[in-house]
């Protein structure tokens, strides 16, 4: 196989600085210069689905990010790092793990499993002396039940806010905190109080969705978010600040995969994938740095594992990229790194899969989907999650684009996001930085589609993919998933709910699989809301009673940071990634009152 260069400067001199001077940090190597008494606190900030390039020292023109530009300033942004797979735990679990999508199996698909047996960075951390923490959303959503990870989030032990973990931390002892926030997961509906000066009207609009005020003002709310989360941010490093700790702290602020606009989260490209990062460790790093290298998450915990003088296990398939803070002329980076996904959301008929497999250099990306019968961003039919075309969450935009699928100004639109696509994808960067025109029949380009085709080739079988044996292997499609039914409508809801308060109704709601139950024993009136009293059953394994606000969705749906607080009568049940937004009740009857008093008035049960 030909080695792929560049068209540009060969590898080393893409490690571009723009630092003030080229001399930087490690006077030895990173591993031996992390001495016991060195060791650095390591903080991860994770923005849930901030895709590149939305912060202001990305060049994004609209959003305001001081804390994400600061820590670039201080230390190093990083214009080339990629998620490796374009789904929220899978992402996670690859950061966690250090090892490629493919290898972790239940943990390649979203709302799955976490194996027991996989070694993560935060594990190695503990076992060398660390204490590690995280709060708000760490691996997830999915199932870490196991006898290692038994109520202990692969991310390390959950707590309400960074300042509560550094309490319990001893004096001395080094930590490892990663906060994982919602933000700017949709609905867009958090930022309010962040807004700033965003206008709709500058907004930048890429050119795989319709520019149209719908899709301005989705991406503004978007952009409040990304400065909410920025914000958040900012208060975790000042409070390190006050406390003396922030030189010897290695911070790391970036998104765990794209956003979640058509071809962004559940798409192999670059607004799936490429994420804003950059990394701060006042101690070691030299400031204003610019480095272009290709990163993959892959390469995290190897790099973090590092920083803390622990030599990363042998089946982490990433690699350490402190050297390259080293500013070196001689310190050699891949031109190439890999992407792929497999099952996001459950929402195709059989519970299967959409595997791809891609490559991304600085000029190319190749897309590979392995089962192009399929339905990219779902079935057209709804099954099991989301809705129709459930890899793609409902947004306004979504919306938008599937009410006009038939009217020329949204066809196009439709066809990029939604339709079936070929067995082969080819973009050419340079003069498609957007990867909307598919080139992989051109003749012109025949001759780099066969090499970057033989690299992923290589790849998959240096890795152990499975599907470098079989690309149709099932295995992906038949791993369980946990995640939640999609709601139904409320009106149907209502349709067997009395409509004088003051009787008992008893509404029977069945999930469209065997396995999965969700009953409403009760219904209750609080001032203007419904609340109902629900009991899940999955599998005979688990059980919980919920009760939670009926207002446009049913109980089991559990928005987050809404404005009502959600609440679970017993703890028998891991809710993934809604988990740590819920509060814990043993007693309905206390809950009850409680709520009574929250709102100021009685609650009349319903009944028939
Ligand atoms: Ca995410």
């Amino acid at each position: 196989m030909k080695s792929i260069q560049p068209t540009g400067c060969p590898v080393p001199c893409r490690l571009l600085l723009l630092a003030v001077g080229l001399a930087v940090l490690f006077g030895n190597a990173p591993a031996e210069a992390a001495d016991q008494g060195a060791r650095p606190n390591i903080l991860l900030l994770v923005g849930d689905n901030w895709a590149w390039p939305h912060a202001g020292a990305c060049g994004d023109p609209s959003v305001k990010t001081p804390t994400f530009d600061q820590i670039a300033r201080q230390g190093a942004l990083f214009t080339h790092t990629f998620c490796q797979v374009p789904s929220c735990s899978a992402a996670r679990a690859v950061l966690l793990t250090g090892q490629a999508s493919h290898r972790l199996e239940d943990a390649a698909n979203l709302w799955g499993l976490f194996p027991d047996h996989l070694t993560t960075y935060p594990e190695l951390l503990r076992e060398h002396g660390y204490a590690t923490g995280y709060m708000v959303k760490g691996w997830g959503p999915g199932i870490y039940r196991g006898q290692k990870h038994t109520k202990l989030n692969p991310a390390g032990t959950a707590y309400p806010s960074l300042d509560a973990f550094l309490q319990e931390v001893p004096e001395g002892k080094p930590f490892c905190f990663w906060f994982g926030s919602h933000d700017p997961h949709q609905p867009w509906n958090r930022g309010d109080d962040f807004r700033g000066d965003l206008d709709p009207d500058q907004v930048d609009v890429p050119p795989y969705v319709p520019d149209h005020p719908v899709t301005r003002q989705a991406i503004t709310d978007y952009y409040a978010e990304v400065q909410r989360f920025d914000h958040e941010c900012g208060q975790m490093l000042k409070l390190l600040r006050q406390r003396g700790q922030l030189d010897n702290t290695l911070v790391i602020m970036l998104g765990d995969n794209g956003w979640q606009l058509p071809r962004g989260l559940a798409n192999v490209y670059d607004a799936g994938t490429r994420v804003p990062m950059a990394i701060e460790w006042p101690a070691k790093i030299k400031g204003g740095q610019e480095l272009d290298a290709l990163i993959s998450f892959e390469d995290i915990a190897p790099t973090l594992l590092a920083a803390a003088g622990i030599v990363p296990p042998a089946e982490m398939t990433g690699k350490d990229f402190l050297p390259l803070f080293s500013g070196a002329a001689d310190v050699s980076w891949r031109d190439a790194l890999f992407l792929e996904r497999e099952r996001h959301a459950n929402v195709r008929a059989g519970h299967q899969s959409y595997p791809c497999r891609a490559v991304r250099t600085d000029t190319f990306l190749y897309v590979r989907n392995l089962m192009p019968e399929r339905w990219p961003a779902g079935d057209p039919q709804w099954h099991w999650a989301v809705g129709p075309y459930g890899d793609l969450d409902n947004t306004p935009i979504k919306q938008l684009i599937l009410e006009g699928k038939d009217r020329p100004e949204f066809k196009p639109f439709f066809q990029l996001g939604f339709a079936k696509r070929p067995s082969e994808e080819l973009y050419d960067l340079q003069q498609d930085p957007h990867q909307v025109v598919n080139v992989a029949d051109q003749a012109k380009y025949t001759g780099i589609k066969n090499e970057l085709s033989d690299k992923l080739d290589v790849w998959m079988k240096a890795t152990d993919d499975p599907r470098a044996v079989d690309p149709r292997d099932g295995r992906f499609d038949r791993y369980p998933y946990f995640g939640q039914a999609a709601k139904a409508k409320r009106a149907d809801v209502k349709k067997g709910a009395p409509t004088v308060p003051g009787g008992r109704i008893s509404v029977a709601l069945e999930a469209p699989a065997s396995n999965y139950r969700i009953r409403i024993e009760e219904v209750y009136d609080v001032g203007s809301e419904l609340w109902a009293v629900s009991v899940i059953d999955r599998q005979g394994d688990f059980g919980a009673a919920v009760i939670t606000p009926i207002r446009d969705e049913i109980p089991l749906t559990l928005p987050i940071n809404r404005r009502l607080k959600q609440k679970v009568i017993g703890k028998d049940w891991d809710w993934g990634e809604n988990s740590d937004t819920l509060q814990y009740v043993d007693d309905r009857a206390a809950l009850l009152r409680e709520i009574e008093q929250q709102n100021g008035r009685r609650l009349w049960q319903r009944s028939k």
